[in-house]
């Protein structure tokens, strides 16, 4: 007897609604959910393989715990007792700062990623805190707090009304869209040019996406904060400015920028002027527009001013906040809106990596720094001995892997929460492994709040936890008490703590809907059958939406959304400028004191133009960073680890289409074989990252069999930009020559001889 369930994909940003075939505890099947609000039944091929990817046979059944240098299957109790026992005396003998936190991707794909990280944070008071974020998008947000005030206030292009958008550095093709949460990416891009509206991209790459443009502008990696600079000045120079009302510094920018001009930038960009100035002139001509930046433009040494930039753009042209342009969506779970004001404004740099002195960004520092942050020692502060790390595979994600995996196999504890064992969690000595996707409950707390329109969805487990497995957030509840000293205590403890403050606090303010209300009384009011669902039924009755508790009797609720099984629509992106602002000003502040001082390492840059040939990533639709290359459905046929060369690169080096060749950065070298494309412009060749599996010690059969190469390897993790710290994966000097190139050095890749 085969039934069917409703589950929101958790494999990338686009949140599609699935309607899950189940034979049994199995999913047999997946489809798109047709009656899904927002998703109205896209699928793409990775949700496709849902079943696939929940029953893969190598995710972990059971807790592991090292037992005379080898993992070995434990129960819970003896796993939480070793995580107990590992971190608390490093706490107490080190100070909290020795035990670090690595939170990787994922956590922003499941509920308890969105429930407790900050607690376990808090709780630990630790700052050797470093996620996924500083290989991402950290630039995006250091960018927006110094806009907005506001880290998290991040605006989206309004996919379906705008009449021009303006990509650069993205590939929704291939990623489905990332820091816009846009189910059907491509049918959205299609509806677009279908209503006579014009789609730019730029990338070194004619990708997918790229393909799909009326113009492709094939951009020397690494300079996108230049071009965009020059296009800003464009506007200057032409009268075409039309800021966005509640902004302030518009004639200091117009200063700032006055070196940037298309002649000035052309050489580095490698785009002519007119170009340049074609560009500015569309996107100041068009009724409204967006420019949408992402990871080609955030993960290089300008990152900051790129991600800056395109706000910047988006402001100038008045196309920030308004319809058809970017707005910022308004999440039902968003805490309740404040009314607009002057807020604390955004501080960065408010402590330092010990080693580095690598300022911090929102509370973090940079991946990037973790290795040296184990295995350097220094006159002042404690070098990391413990980590907790939670759904990150950094080993294979950060850069210099090699000298990662050293400094891991040296601490004195790591646990990892990770279904798999990895690159990574086969350092840990305990692994606590959450239950595959189908047997978790699923709301998208982050992806929301980058929503292209209003919604909300909630879809409860659709198999029941099978026997010996914990719930996730029951994982990371269980997690907090162990390593705060309360190693036992209930975990519903965590979530009632939650509730009491939030309760607590939202009483004693003005604005909020239950304003001098009993705390108690409300939390007896709230729904759900558990501690994470009661904690979203509170974040929902609070939100912007709310039912306030009865404040506005027909708002929402956990009830509500759950007798909404394919969602709620809230409508499309609104302007709601100056509320979403916390800058002291209380504006939205153009021209940002950390910005303006790192305009001299942009004006530097304008006389450069490298010579060699510089590395760019890519994406595969059939894959995901590290952890998909497992399933045998979403590997082979061109989701492949080839370094892509144009023909000319290629002929020049003597490489050839299929052979092997030797890629060598600052890092380290890899060899993997050439695949000779004119997709790829002179000057730039590229590979994907999260491949490497072939390392010992892991249990990943299938990825094993066909590992790839680390492209992370080729990366001494000393190029970063500065102002969030966020790694420079992209526009990389690299070598390349044919492995088999006489003279060479002996072939070795690097990672295979260190282990
Ligand atoms: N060169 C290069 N490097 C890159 C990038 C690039 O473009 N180029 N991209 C960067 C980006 S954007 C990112 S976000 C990072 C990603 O970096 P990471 O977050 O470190 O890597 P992921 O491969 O996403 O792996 C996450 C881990 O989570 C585990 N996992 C999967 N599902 C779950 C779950 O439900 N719960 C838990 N607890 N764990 C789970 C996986 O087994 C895996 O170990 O990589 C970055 N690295
Ligand atoms: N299929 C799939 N989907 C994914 C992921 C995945 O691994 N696979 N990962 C997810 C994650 S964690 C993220 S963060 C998102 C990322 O989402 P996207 O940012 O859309 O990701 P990419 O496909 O890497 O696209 C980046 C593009 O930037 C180009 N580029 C490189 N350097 C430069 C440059 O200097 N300037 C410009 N203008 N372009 C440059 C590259 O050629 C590439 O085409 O994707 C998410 N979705
Ligand atoms: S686009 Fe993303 S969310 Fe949608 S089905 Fe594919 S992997 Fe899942
Ligand atoms: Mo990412």
């Amino acid at each position: 007897m085969s039934r069917s369930a409703l589950r929101i994909c958790p494999l990338c940003e686009a949140t599609c609604g699935l309607t899950l075939t189940i034979e049994g505890t199995r999913v047999t099947h997946a489809r798109g959910d047709r009656d899904d609000v927002f998703s109205k039944g896209f699928i793409c091929p990775k949700g496709a393989s849902f079943g696939a990817v929940d029953s893969d046979p190598d995710r972990l059944r059971t807790p592991l715990v090292r037992r005379d240098g080898e993992l070995r299957e434990a129960t819970w109790e003896e796993a939480f007792d070793a995580v107990a026992a590992g971190i608390r005396p490093v706490v107490e003998r080190h100070g909290p700062h020795a035990v670090g936190v690595v939170l990787g991707n994922p956590n922003v794909h499941t509920m308890a990623g969105g429930l407790y990280p900050p607690l376990l944070l808090a709780g630990l008071g630790t700052r050797s805190v470093f996620t996924a974020s500083t290989v991402d998008q950290m630039p995006k947000h250091v960018s927006s707090g110094l806009l907005y005030g506001d880290a998290n206030a991040i605006p989206v292009p309004d996919l379906d009304r705008t009449d021009h958008l303006l990509l650069i550095g993205a590939n929704p093709l291939e990623s489905n869209g990332s820091l816009c949460t846009a189910p059907d990416f491509p049918g959205k891009l299609k509806a677009l040019k279908a209503r006579g509206g014009t789609l730019v991209v730029i990338d070194p790459r004619r990708t997918r996406t790229a393909r799909l443009a009326d113009r492709h502008i094939a951009v020397r990696p690494g300079t996108d904060a230049l071009l965009l600079a020059a296009m800003a000045r464009v506007l200057f120079d032409e009268g075409l400015i039309e800021p966005t009302p509640h902004v302030e510094g518009v004639e200091e920018l117009s200063a700032a920028l006055r070196d940037f001009t298309p002649e000035a930038v052309a050489g580095a960009c490698d785009v002519d002027a007119g170009l340049i100035r074609t560009l500015a002139r569309d996107l100041a001509a068009a009724p409204t527009a967006a420019v949408y930046g992402r990871i080609g433009s955030c993960t290089v040494p300008h990152g900051t001013l790129a991600s800056w930039l395109v706000d910047v753009l988006n402001i100038l042209t008045g196309n920030l906040d308004r319809p058809g342009g970017a707005l910022f969506p308004q999440a039902a779970t968003d805490r309740t809106p404040r009314p607009a004001g002057p807020g604390r404004g955004f501080a960065l740099g408010r402590w330092h990596s010990r080693v580095s002195r690598h300022p911090e960004a929102k509370g973090e520092l940079p991946l990037s720094a973790l290795a040296e942050e184990i295995d350097t020692a220094t006159e002042e502060g404690e070098p990391v001995r413990a980590l907790i790390a939670v759904a990150a595979n950094p080993v294979l994600s950060a850069p210099d892997g090699d000298r990662l995996d050293k400094a891991l196999a040296s601490l004195d504890f790591m646990v990892s929460v990770d279904p798999y064992l990895n690159e990574t969690s086969r350092h840990a000595h305990v692994v606590l492994p959450p239950p595959p996707p189908a047997q978790s409950p699923h709301h998208d707390f982050a992806f929301n709040t980058l929503a292209v329109r209003n919604q909300v969805r909630y879809t409860r487990p659709a198999v029941p936890l099978e026997p010996g497995r914990m719930a996730e957030t029951e994982i990371l509840a269980r997690l907090i008490l162990a390593v705060t000293g309360m190693h036992g205590a209930d975990p519903g403890a965590v979530d009632d703590m939650v509730i009491g403050q939030t309760l607590g606090k939202a009483v004693t303010e003005a604005h909020s809907p239950v304003h001098g209300r009993d705390p108690r009384e409300l939390a007896a009011l709230l729904t759900g059958v558990d501690g994470p669902e009661r904690r979203l039924d509170l974040m929902l009755r609070l939100g912007p939406y709310g039912d306030g508790f009865g404040a506005t009797p027909d708002g929402l609720t956990l009830e509500k959304l759950l007798a909404h099984p394919h969602g709620i629509d809230l409508g499309p992106l609104r302007p709601r400028l100056p509320q979403p602002l916390k800058t002291r000003s209380g504006r939205v502040e153009l021209l940002p004191g950390p910005i303006a001082a790192d305009l001299p390492r942009l004006r530097a840059a304008l006389a450069e133009s490298p010579e060699g040939l510089v590395l760019v990533g890519r994406r595969h639709l059939r894959s995901n960073n590290s952890w998909m290359h497992n399933v045998p459905a979403l590997t082979g046929g061109s989701n492949r680890c080839t370094l892509h060369i144009n023909p000319e690169d290629a002929e020049r080096l003597g490489v050839e289409d299929g052979a092997p060749v030797r890629v060598r950065g600052a890092g380290g070298e890899v060899t993997a074989p050439a695949e000779v494309t004119d997709a790829i412009r002179r000057g730039v060749v590229s590979l994907p990252h999260g491949w490497g599996h072939d390392r010992p010690g892991t249990r990943l059969s299938h990825a094993s069999a066909d590992p790839g190469v680390n492209v992370n390897q080729l990366l001494d993790g000393r190029a970063l930009d500065p102002l969030s710290g966020n790694a420079v994966l992209n526009g990389v000097p690299v070598d390349v020559a044919p492995a088999t190139a006489p003279g060479g050095p002996a072939l070795t890749e690097k990672h295979t001889a260190l282990t």
